[in-house]
C-alpha cells in the first residue's frame, strides 16, 4: 500500500505536494511530475558509468567529478555479478569490484546514485553480466526456478547490504535500486523472479524505491505484489545510432505512460541515447559516433525528451570505457567508447560540454521540475515548419516552450515567431518588428517565459538560458545563442526600471552607474529600447555582460559559453552539502578552463580545482566580495577584475615538458612460442578431461564421435582463449576431422595434427555465425601410429547476452567433432590457470586472462623474467601458424600534475589476432582483419607513468600467409596533454611462479 505523504509543512517548505512514497521512506518521493529527495524536487539528470569498465580505480573520482562538472546531478551504475561472483559461493567486491568504492566516489562528487544489480545488466558484457556457471545450471535463468534463485542469491543480499550501508536514508547517495533489465524480454505474470529480488532487498534493509527499465514502449506494469516496482521507465535509443542518417524524435512516451503504463509516476528514461555500441567488423568508428549523436543531437532529443514530460533522464553511457579482457559480449570489441559524451580516454569535448550545458539549465530551472506536459503544436509558431511544446508549471506560471523542427531531423534553417502567454500579457516575440528565432540545420531551443530566479523574473529570453542564480545577493541570468542564428535575441526581464543606454559605441547601464562597458563583443542596434527590453546579436566569439537593473545579464555565443563552469559551492555543513540544490543552491560562475571539477569557498578563499589544456584566462563572474583571493589546484593565483568586470586570472597550460613528452618506442622485444601444445610430446594429462555426456548448455544435436560434451563452460572455463586436444588411435585410415566449434562472433579457431597444422575458421562479424562448421583433411604423413592428437586453439569473444533462455546458455566450445574415417576420440580442455575457481591474480579477476600458455604460466605479468628469451618484435612475428608471445619493459617518466591520455596503436597484419596486456591487464584484442579497432587507450594506473612498465603481446597467426603472421606497428603515442587530473595510484601485482600445465 502506499499512502499520499502530503503534508502542510512540505507545501511550507515548498516541498513537493501530493508526493507518494514506497511506504517505507520519505526520503525519496514522487508524483506525475518528478522524484522529490528530502522534500527537494529534483530533476533526475543522470548519466550511465560501469565502474568495473575503467580498471584504473582511481578514475572514477575524474568521471564523477567531470559528470558533476558537467551539469548532471546522478549517475547509474550497473554491477557485474559474473565478475563479482566468479564462482558459486566465491563473492569479491574488491577492487575494480567494489561497488561501495564507486558510490563513495558518486557522493563525494555530489551524485545521486541509481544502483542498477542485475542480476542480469545486459550491457554488451558476456553473459549480460550473468557468470558462466550459471549458463550449467539446470535452471531455467532469469525465472522463479528454483535453482537459478539459489544462485543468485547469495549475491543479491550481498549487494543489497551494500546499497543498504549507502541508500540516503543511512546518509549515502543511493535513491534508486533498479530490479533486472529489460524483464519484458521474459514476461511472465505474476513476475514471481521480481517478487522475489524485490523481497529480498527489502529483507536485506533495501528502502529506496526500487526501478525497473522497460524495453521501449512495452508495457510490463504489474500489480502491486506481483512485479510492480516503484517506478519503472523506459528505454530509449532514437535516432538511429552510429549512422550518420538521422530518424526521428518519438513523441508518444508520455501517452505511453499515461495509457499503457502509469500515470501517477513521474516520466524515468533509465537510458535514454547517449552513444552507441559498435560492432566487430564494422566500418563505424566512435569519434563519428560521437559528432553524430553530438551537440546538435543531444539538444534535439534532449530537449524533445523534455517535451515528452520526462523528469528522470539517465544517459546511456555517459562514459562508456573499455571491454578489458574478457567483458566483451560478442557484440562489441575492446572499445566501448560508445560515443558517449565523455570518451573512452576521458578527454572532453562539445558533446560533453554541450550536455553540460542542457545540464546547467535543468539544474536551475526549478520551475520545470513542475510542469505539466502539453502536446507539441504548429499553432503557436508563425512557421509550421517549428512545432513547439508549451509546458507550463501551474503553481508559479513559468512556461518553457521547446522548439524544434516539425521534422526532427530536418537541416534546414527556419525561422519563425513565437506567440507565448506570460503574467504581463501575450506576445508575439521576438517583439522587435522583422526580428525571428532562427533553428539552424539540426537545432532546437528552449524558451523561458515568466522564469523565476532570486527575485528576478524573466518575463521571456529567445535567447536559450545557461542559468539563472543568485551569487553574493545578486541576479545572474547567462544566456548563450548563435551568431548565425538571431538577428536579435531578446531578453526582458519583468519589472525591470533599469534603462540600458549607448555612450561612445560602448553601451552602459543606467544602473548602478558603476558598471563597466561590456566592451564591444556584443552590437545591436537597439539594445537601448525602452527600458525592458536587451535585444542585441550574439557575435562570433562574444561575450558580454550587462547590467539590468540589480540584474546581471550574460550573454555568450554558444561555442564560448561551452567553457563555461557552474560548480556547486558545498554548504557550511549537512550530508547532502555537496549536491546540487539539496544540499546546497550556492554556485558560482567560472569560465575558462578545459574542466572546472570543483569549488569551494573557506575563508575568503576560493579554492578551484580542474584541467587546463593551455595557457588560458581564468573568469571568475560576481561574488568578487565572497572572496579575497583564489586558488587553482591548491596554488595562489593572483588576477583582478577585467573590462567587464569579472574576476580573472591567467592559468598555466600543460607545461612545456609535458607538451613534448613522447613516450618511448616499444622495442627491444623478447619472444618466444605460446603454443608448446600441438607437440606431440605435450603432457596435458592434468589438463581436464572431458566426461560431460548430459548438459544444461545449449548443445546443439551435432555430429560427435563419443559420447562426451565439449562445451566450456561446463569445465569451468568462461573466458578466452581455450585448447582442446583430442586424442584418437589411428588405423591409418583416418583422413580428416569434422569440427563444429563455437566461440561467438567474430572468433576464431586453428587445429593441428601432431604438430602439423591443419587449417583455421573465422566468423568474420557480428552479423556472421558465433558456430562454425569446418571439415581439415590430415596432410599425408601427419598420421601417426597409436596415439594422434588433434590441438584446436579457440577463442571464446564472451558468453552470449540474453536472446531467450536457451540463447544466453549456447555452449562456447566444440559442438561438433569427428574423425574421419572412424576412430573415436577422447578430450581433453585447458582454458585460463584455475579455471573460474581457482584463478590465482585475485586483483586483476577472474575475466583477465584466457587460456594461452603464456597466460596460464603468467609471462603477461610484470617481473617474469624473459632474459633467456630469443630477441624479435612483433613486427618479425612467426613463421607460421601459431602463437607466440612477446614482451618488453620501458620507463615511464611524464611530467607530474597532468592528466596525459595515451594509447596504443596499432597497424598491420591479416588474420592475425593479438591481446595486449599492460602491466599484465588485457586491455585489448586486435583483429587485424576484422577491425575496427586500431587504438586502444590504456589509462595511468594501468600504465605506471613515474616507473617501468612491461608490454607484452600475444600473436595468433590465424592463416598460414605471411601477412598472417606479424603486424606492422606497435607503438604508444599521446592522445591528448592536460595540466590537472586527479591523482592516481598503481596497483599492479607482479609475477609468481604458477604450476603451469
Ligand atoms: C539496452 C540495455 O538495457 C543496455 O544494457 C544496453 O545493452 C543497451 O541496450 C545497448 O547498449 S536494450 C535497448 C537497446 C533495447
Amino acid at each position: 500500500m502506499r499512502f499520499w505523504a502530503t503534508c502542510l509543512s512540505a507545501l511550507a517548505l515548498g516541498r513537493a505536494a501530493f508526493a507518494v512514497s514506497n511506504n517505507l521512506t520519505t526520503d525519496v518521493t514522487w508524483d506525475p511530475f518528478s522524484l522529490s529527495i528530502l522534500g527537494q524536487r529534483i530533476f533526475l539528470h543522470s548519466g550511465e558509468f560501469h565502474p568495473w569498465r575503467l580498471p584504473s580505480r582511481s578514475l572514477w573520482k575524474d568521471i564523477m567529478q567531470k559528470a558533476a562538472a558537467g551539469g548532471l546531478n546522478g549517475v547509474s551504475l550497473y554491477a557485474h555479478l559474473g565478475l563479482m561472483n566468479p564462482a558459486p559461493g566465491v563473492l569479491d567486491f574488491d577492487g575494480l569490484r567494489s561497488m561501495e568504492d564507486a558510490i563513495l566516489e558518486a557522493q563525494a562528487a555530489g551524485l545521486w546514485v541509481t544502483a542498477r544489480i542485475g542480476p542480469y545488466v545486459n550491457g554488451e558484457t558476456t553473459g549480460g553480466g550473468l557468470p558462466g556457471w550459471m549458463m550449467s545450471l539446470n535452471a531455467t535463468l532469469r525465472t522463479n526456478d528454483a535453482t537459478y534463485t539459489q544462485a543468485w542469491t547469495p549475491y543479491w543480499t550481498a549487494m543489497a547490504k551494500i546499497l543498504a550501508k549507502h541508500q540516503i536514508t543511512a546518509g549515502g547517495p543511493v535513491i534508486l535500486v533498479q530490479v533486472e533489465n529489460e524483464f519484458d524480454n521474459v514476461r511472465t505474470t505474476p513476475a514471481t523472479y521480481m517478487v522475489l529480488l524485490e523481497q529480498s532487498l527489502r529483507s536485506n534493509g533495501v528502502v529506496v524505491p526500487t526501478t525497473h527499465n522497460n524495453k521501449g514502449l512495452r508495457d510490463i506494469t504489474y500489480a502491486a505484489g506481483t512485479g510492480a516496482v516503484d517506478i519503472w521507465g523506459i528505454d530509449s535509443y532514437p535516432g538511429n545510432g552510429c549512422a550518420s542518417s538521422w530518424s526521428a524524435v518519438v513523441t508518444n512516451y508520455n501517452d505511453f505512460k499515461n495509457t499503457s503504463g502509469n500515470p501517477t509516476l513521474p516520466l524515468y528514461s533509465p537510458e535514454f541515447v547517449g552513444g552507441w555500441f559498435d560492432p566487430w567488423g564494422s566500418t563505424g568508428n566512435y569519434a563519428a559516433c560521437r559528432a553524430k549523436i553530438g551537440p546538435e543531437f543531444e539538444r534535439v532529443f534532449y530537449e524533445a525528451l523534455w517535451a515528452q514530460n520526462a523528469k528522470m533522464i539517465n544517459f546511456y553511457m555517459y562514459y562508456g570505457g573499455t571491454n578489458w579482457g574478457g567483458l566483451a559480449a560478442p557484440v562489441v570489441y575492446t572499445s566501448y567508447d560508445y560515443g558517449a559524451a565523455i570518451p573512452e580516454n576521458r578527454v572532453i569535448g562539445d558533446k560533453f560540454n554541450e550536455l553540460k550545458l542542457l545540464g546547467l539549465f535543468i539544474r536551475s530551472a526549478r520551475d520545470f521540475r513542475q510542469t505539466s506536459f502539453a502536446p507539441e503544436v504548429t499553432t503557436l509558431t508563425s512557421s509550421a515548419d517549428v512545432t513547439t511544446a508549451e509546458m507550463r508549471n501551474a503553481q508559479t506560471g513559468a512556461t518553457f516552450y521547446l522548439l524544434r523542427h516539425t521534422t526532427s531531423q530536418s537541416t534546414a534553417t527556419v525561422s519563425t515567431t513565437l506567440k507565448i502567454t506570460t503574467k504581463d500579457g501575450a506576445f508575439t516575440i521576438p517583439q522587435t518588428s522583422g526580428s525571428q528565432i532562427t533553428l539552424l540545420g539540426h537545432d532546437s531551443r528552449a524558451i523561458v517565459a515568466d522564469y523565476q530566479f532570486g527575485a528576478t523574473r524573466v518575463l521571456y529570453s529567445t535567447a536559450a538560458v545557461l542559468l539563472g542564480t543568485t551569487i553574493d545577493g545578486v541576479d545572474w541570468l547567462v544566456v548563450h545563442g548563435y551568431p548565425q542564428a538571431d538577428a536579435g535575441y531578446e531578453v526582458v526581464f519583468a519589472g525591470v526600471t533599469g534603462r540600458l543606454h549607448d555612450d561612445d559605441s560602448q553601451y552602459y547601464c543606467e544602473s548602478p552607474t558603476s558598471s563597466p562597458p561590456f566592451g564591444a563583443l556584443l552590437m545591436h542596434d537597439s539594445i537601448c529600447q525602452a527600458g525592458l527590453l536587451a535585444n542585441f546579436r550574439i557575435t562570433a566569439g562574444g561575450r558580454a555582460l550587462l547590467s539590468v537593473g540589480s540584474v546581471r545579464l550574460l550573454a555568450l555565443d554558444t561555442t564560448v559559453a561551452r567553457t563555461f563552469w557552474a560548480p556547486v559551492l558545498p554548504a557550511s555543513s549537512g550530508t547532502f552539502k555537496q549536491f546540487a540544490e539539496v544540499g546546497s543552491n550556492a554556485t558560482i560562475i567560472v569560465a575558462g578552463p578545459a574542466l572546472v571539477r570543483t569549488a569551494a569557498i573557506t575563508n575568503k578563499v576560493l579554492a578551484l580545482t580542474g584541467d587546463t589544456n593551455r595557457t588560458t584566462t581564468l573568469q571568475v563572474y560576481g561574488g568578487s566580495n565572497l572572496f579575497s583571493s583564489v586558488t587553482w589546484n591548491g596554488a595562489q593565483v593572483s588576477g583582478g577584475l577585467d573590462t567587464i568586470g569579472a574576476w580573472s586570472a591567467t592559468l598555466d597550460g600543460p607545461s612545456s615538458a609535458a607538451l613534448s613528452f613522447v613516450p618511448p618506442t616499444l622495442a627491444a622485444w623478447k619472444f618466444k612460442d605460446s603454443l608448446p601444445e600441438i607437440s606431440t610430446t605435450y603432457n596435458d594429462s592434468r589438463w581436464v578431461t572431458a566426461s560431460k555426456t548430459s548438459t544444461f548448455l545449449t548443445m546443439p544435436a551435432y555430429p560427435r564421435d563419443t559420447s562426451a560434451l565439449l562445451g566450456e563452460q561446463d569445465y569451468g572455463f568462461f573466458t578466452g582463449n581455450v585448447l582442446f586436444r583430442g586424442h584418437f588411435t589411428s588405423t591409418g585410415k583416418e583422413t580428416g576431422v569434422f569440427l563444429g566449434i563455437n566461440g561467438g562472433q567474430a572468433f576464431a579457431a586453428s587445429a593441428w595434427l601432431n604438430g602439423v597444422y591443419l587449417g583455421s575458421t573465422t566468423s568474420f562479424n557480428s552479423t556472421d555465425s558465433d558456430v562454425k562448421n569446418v571439415t581439415l583433411s590430415f596432410p599425408s604423413g601427419a598420421l601417426r601410429s597409436g596415439d594422434n592428437v588433434v590441438t584446436v586453439l579457440k577463442d571464446n569473444m564472451g558468453l552470449n547476452e540474453w536472446s531467450g533462455p536457451s540463447g544466453i546458455k549456447q555452449a562456447r566450445g566444440i559442438v561438433g567433432f569427428q574423425v574421419q574415417g572412424g576412430a573415436n576420440s577422447t578430450w581433453k580442455i585447458q582454458g585460463n590457470f584455475g579455471g573460474n575457481t581457482n584463478f590465482p591474480d585475485k586483483v586483476r579477476g577472474s575475466l583477465n586472462e584466457g587460456g594461452l600458455f603464456a597466460e596460464r604460466a603468467g609471462w603477461h605479468l610484470p617481473g617474469f623474467d624473459d632474459s633467456t628469451w630469443e630477441s624479435r618484435t612483433p613486427v618479425q612475428g612467426l613463421t607460421k601458424p601459431g602463437v607466440g608471445f612477446f614482451r618488453t619493459t620501458f620507463d615511464l617518466s611524464v611530467p607530474s600534475g597532468h592528466d596525459v591520455a595515451m594509447s596504443f596503436v596499432f597497424r598491420g597484419g591479416g588474420a592475425t589476432r593479438v591481446q595486449l596486456y599492460v602491466n599484465g591487464w588485457q586491455m585489448g584484442k586486435y583483429v587485424a582483419n576484422l577491425g575496427p579497432q586500431t587504438v586502444f587507450p590504456v589509462h595511468e594506473g594501468i600504465l605506471d607513468y613515474h616507473g617501468k612498465n612491461t608490454v607484452a603481446v600475444s600473436l595468433w597467426a590465424v592463416g598460414n600467409s605471411t601477412t598472417d603472421f606479424a603486424i606492422s606497428d606497435l607503438q604508444l603515442k599521446v592522445d591528448a596533454v592536460l595540466r590537472g587530473g586527479v591523482i592516481v595510484q598503481v596497483a599492479n601485482p607482479v609475477w609468481s611462479a604458477r604450476d603451469v600445465f
